[in-house]
């Protein structure tokens, strides 16, 4: 069949005989099984080039009509991480001290959260997630995007899968509203911050809460 201009073949697929692709999917559960968010985090360096390969992941994502509408700010600098943990850390206290209803408080109680986010400083990176409602053609034509929400959720997932596949680990901190994010990164305005990422390792003593995850049986049903 003659492929139409502008396809090309699968040529990087990789097929597994079904013993293999039986292992593979098992010891990719097993391994993503093994992550854990942290908050507690150290102030050891990561390479600039190890995030960069985690983006690279993240932003092989597939995404509305390919249009890709993401685009992440790694913070490393010390004085912009000062700054957006004072800015994320007022938002905080307004949250804990009485803008969250007490239903809200009660679901995070186990997780041990609380206004302080030191980790926003002492992490190496932050990666700013910003989510774009639009994108910018030369020229300043404005081009739609589509399933926004969708697509940045998908490469965030990958962002977290490849940090904790490199052997680190990440919060996905999401201080509310996130606006002072592009104020203070300077983004344009057809960006929107998504999450931050807090990437780095772990502090030698880091604590994570007692948690559970839902069994195969609750969380999928097979028809
Ligand atoms: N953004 C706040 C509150 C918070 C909300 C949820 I939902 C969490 O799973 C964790 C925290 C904070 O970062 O503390």
């Amino acid at each position: 069949m003659m492929a139409p201009a502008g396809f090309a073949s699968l040529a990087d697929y990789t097929a597994y005989p079904s013993e293999e692709m039986a292992r593979r999917a098992r010891d990719f559960a097993a391994e993503l099984g093994r992550r854990r968010t942290v908050r507690d985090f150290s102030a050891r360096p990561v390479d600039r080039a190890v995030v960069e390969d985690c983006l690279r992941a993240a932003g092989s994502a597939p995404s509305g009509a390919n249009m890709q509408p993401w685009h992440f700010v790694a913070v490393g600098d010390p004085e912009l991480k000062r700054r957006i943990r004072r800015a994320a850390e007022a938002e905080e206290a307004a949250f804990y001290g009485g803008r969250a209803p007490d239903e809200w408080l009660a679901a995070l109680a186990p997780l041990g959260t609380g206004a302080a986010k030191p980790f926003l400083e002492t992490a190496p990176w932050l990666i700013v997630i910003f989510a774009q409602s639009y994108g910018q053609a030369a020229g300043g034509r404005k081009v739609k995007h589509y399933y926004v929400a969708e697509s940045v959720g998908i490469a965030t997932g990958l962002l977290v899968a490849a940090v904790h596949h490199a052997g680190l680990v990440s919060l996905t901190h999401t201080p509310s509203p996130m606006g002072f994010l592009a104020d203070l990164l300077g983004r344009p305005p057809n960006e929107r911050a998504y999450l931050i990422l807090v990437v780095g390792h772990p502090a030698e003593d880091a604590q994570v809460p007692v948690i559970a995850r839902k069994p195969l049986e609750e969380i999928a049903t097979f028809v």
